[in-house]
């Protein structure tokens, strides 16, 4: 199995090339949730430890349906199979661009979220063009036990959001065991209490907006995964919910550019455009380096070959 390894503002992504297992064929989200239902033990073993590494997102290829489209991709982390992902997707822009099957310009990519649009501006930084964003519910207070009531909104960006503006603690990388501790509780009572997309979609990500740092600075923020790990980037998916409910409040015009900071201090330049369906279409800038191009190897005597399970 090939695979490249690049990140994006710290947040590694890992775009696996061949050897995984064959989904079939039709809609992307058919193919995804064939491959959270029937192959957990395989995108499991790419992304735990020994052979993959706390926060890594891995992003399989698959053959789009679209024929104007690069390449179809199906995002996921150790604990859930995404519907999208920015710093995945700006990550894989760059390795496509590494391997020389794409040049600087605009290419269209399916997931199973719908198609995005990417810019690739030079070797590393691509903009995405995300689909149709949207905030589904203002201010929903939750119990959170061990944490009281806590207020934010629900919105979608690609996966589901619960957005927490301001933060109840400070988003600081030298407070970001209480930012897990605390995000986790939040997620874990979002679904007791059955908030969520209006489809019951579950939330799966939980974000804390915090103050800017700095004079150029939007926000900084702290983003929980699935997989219990934050966001190392400001999260591309988050950054389009974030941005819808900014539009929602009016409190961002369309086409103004703000840049949002991540809990490590990575930034993405962000804007928006109306959608065609009451939504945003949000614009997300980043960079993303390789790291490693490498062939995983499953070895049949190797205790660990699928990972160590936590
Ligand atoms: O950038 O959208 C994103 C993302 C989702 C999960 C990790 N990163």
């Amino acid at each position: 199995m090939h695979v490249i390894d690049s990140h994006t503002g710290g947040e590694p992504t890992r775009v696996i090339l061949d050897g995984a297992p064959d989904l079939g064929s039709g809609p992307l989200a058919d193919r995804a949730l064939r491959l959270a239902t029937e192959h957990e033990e395989f995108y499991r073993s790419v992304m735990l430890e020994p052979r993959g590494q706390p926060a890594m997102v891995g992003a399989l290829l698959v053959e789009p349906v679209d024929p104007t489209c690069v390449t179809g991709v199906i995002y996921f982390d150790v604990d859930a199979v995404l519907g999208m992902c920015g710093h995945g997707t700006i990550g894989l822009t760059v390795t496509l661009a590494h391997l020389d099957r794409i040049g600087v310009g605009m290419h269209r990519i399916e997931t199973p979220a719908g198609i995005v649009t990417v810019e690739l501006h030079d070797t590393h930084t691509v903009t995405v063009t995300n689909i149709e964003s949207r905030r589904v519910a203002a201010d929903v207070t939750l119990d959170v036990p061990g944490y009281g009531m806590v207020t934010g909104d629900v919105a979608y960006g690609g996966n589901w959001f619960f957005i927490v503006d301001p933060s109840p603690t400070p988003v600081e990388a030298s407070n970001i065991q209480h930012l897990t501790d605390m995000t986790i509780a939040i997620r874990t009572a979002s679904i007791a209490q059955g908030i969520g997309g209006e489809q019951g979609e579950p939330i799966d990500h939980v974000i804390f907006q915090d103050a800017s740092p700095a004079p150029d600075i939007h926000s900084r923020n702290f983003v929980l995964c699935p997989d219990d790990n934050y966001d190392r980037s400001p999260c591309g998916t988050g950054s389009s919910a974030r941005l819808a409910c900014l539009a929602a409040d009016r409190a961002l015009p369309p086409g103004q550019e703000i840049v949002q900071q991540s809990v490590i201090g990575s930034t993405y330049r962000l804007s928006y455009q109306p959608g065609p369906t009451g939504g945003i279409i949000p614009s997300i800038t980043g960079q993303a380096h390789i790291m490693a191009e490498a062939k995983l190897i499953f070895d049949p005597n190797d205790p660990f070959r699928n990972g160590i399970a936590p």
